[in-house]
């Protein structure tokens, strides 16, 4: 079976119906623009659940999926697609439907829709790259980022982050942040211990930063939106503001745009765990006043 016939079977299996029914009664946060990237569906790495309750949280006028959405390469290896990744697939493809702007710009790990560039499925527009302009007038260039490994050397982090090592890591760190979760504890990050673990992660992902600012420079536009290295940043370099998305493998992250133009990165599990400190205290109060 290739690559190709997997994703479209992927396609074919996304039902009417979600296995989880979006989240009823929440009044939804609205933002001008959300970007996300490096969900890495098809993989035990990939936090389908919180992805889900993010999209259920929250809503926008456009959209931009900047890459690395479905894991090919590890699909190929070995098939793995439970009910939550339809779900989420479900969900990007309803809010097309209801109207969000999608653009989707496939990475390296989803380069089997590189081929579709320029075509449009299901209102969701396929694109190697994209202008977004901001409501306070500002260009953005969105790319994915994997277009500079060869020059920046980053590829060595994201291949880390990539390998089964890592994996193995990120499902054990899920598995202890569901305890942490049910002994009412916050989620923990593995991303400083790994990152120490690679060496010059530090400096790759710097320099990564450096280039891709430098490249949306000479391009004339006035930022830039990208993701692949799993490392959520947002950051002025000379003229050019840098954005990254983060993943939604450990970091959990998305960036947004507020409708005067303002950017800022949601840290999705610091918001879950707010959420549920608020509904812990209502509780507690209720006691209190019963
Ligand atoms: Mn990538």
């Amino acid at each position: 079976m290739t690559t190709s016939d997997q994703t479209a079977d992927i396609l074919a299996f996304t039902p009417a119906r979600p296995t989880l029914p979006e989240a009823s009664g929440i009044v939804r946060r609205r933002y001008r623009t959300i970007w996300i990237s490096d969900v890495h569906l098809g993989t035990r790495g990939c936090n389908a659940d919180m992805l889900i309750d993010f999209l259920d949280h929250v809503d926008s006028e456009h959209m931009y999926l900047v890459g690395d959405m479905i894991d090919g390469w590890r699909l190929k290896k070995r098939f793995y697609w439970p009910p939550s990744h339809n779900d989420v697939v479900w969900r990007l493809m309803k809010r097309a439907k209801r109207g969000t702007r999608v653009t989707y710009i496939p990475g390296n790990h989803d380069e089997v829709f590189r081929q579709f560039a320029g075509l449009d499925f299901g209102g969701v527009k396929i694109r190697r790259k994209a202008i977004h302009t901001t409501a306070d007038g500002r260009r953005l260039l969105v790319l994915h980022g994997d277009e500079f490994d060869a020059i920046t050397l980053a590829h060595r982090w994201v291949a880390f982050v990539g390998d089964s090592a890592y994996t193995a890591l990120m499902v054990v760190n899920q598995w202890l942040n569901v305890a942490r979760r049910r002994l009412g504890m916050p989620y923990w990050s593995l991303s400083k211990h790994a990152k120490a673990k690679v060496k010059n992660a530090v400096a790759f992902i710097s320099r990564f930063e450096e280039v891709v600012a430098h490249a949306a420079g000479s391009r004339g536009v006035d930022g830039v939106v990208c993701g692949h290295i799993h490392t959520a940043e947002i950051r002025q370099i000379g003229d050019i503001a840098y954005y990254n998305d983060g993943d939604w493998v450990e970091g959990c992250t998305a960036l947004v745009e507020h409708f005067d133009g303002r950017m800022e990165l949601l840290h999705w599990a610091d918001e879950i765990a707010a959420r549920e400190a608020a509904s812990r205290a209502a509780a507690a109060a209720g006691t209190l006043a019963a």
